[in-house]
């Protein structure tokens, strides 16, 4: 995967409450070119084998209960700097924390439940995608 991907996902809180349309709008209004995208849901296993470095953290058994709670909406997204551009765009993990305007302000719930996921660097966006997406589901 080149540098100029990222990889999220609309997680269940924002799926369930109706949000992905809204979600989706920004991420393309902000000049994200969709290049993979599904509705689909992971198992408890699944979900810890995908946050599997923070399986040491108190949070990680919460957090694979909740990320395997719902359908989630995951994605790889295109644009020069992608994987900076895409973290400035949804905010800070803790919602109490994030810019306005950011998805996470206007969309998460709490530190946990924060509506969407997005790469931290450019190996882990490559990893993450794969997780999910075959090169051969990547337009
Ligand atoms: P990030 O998603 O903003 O990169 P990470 O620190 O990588 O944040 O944490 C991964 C996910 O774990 C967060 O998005 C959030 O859902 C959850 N999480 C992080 N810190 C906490 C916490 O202190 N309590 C509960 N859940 C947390």
């Amino acid at each position: 995967m080149p540098t100029n991907r990222t990889f999220t996902m609309i997680k269940p809180d924002a799926a369930q409450d109706g949000n992905s349309g809204s979600i989706i709008k920004m991420i393309e209004e902000a000049g994200f070119r969709i290049v993979a995208l599904k509705r689909t849901q992971l198992t408890v296993e699944r979900a810890g084998e995908f946050y599997a470095v923070h399986s040491e953290r108190p949070f990680y058994n919460d957090l694979c209960q909740y990320m395997s709670s719902g359908p989630i909406v995951p994605m790889i997204l295109e644009k020069e700097n992608a994987v900076a551009d895409f973290r400035i765009l949804i905010g800070a993990t803790n919602p109490a924390n994030a810019d306005e305007g950011t998805i996470r302000k206007l969309f998460a719930k709490s530190i946990e439940a924060n509506a969407i996921h997005g790469s931290d660097s450019d190996e882990n966006a490559e990893i993450e995608g794969g997780f999910f997406f075959a090169h051969t589901e990547q337009f």
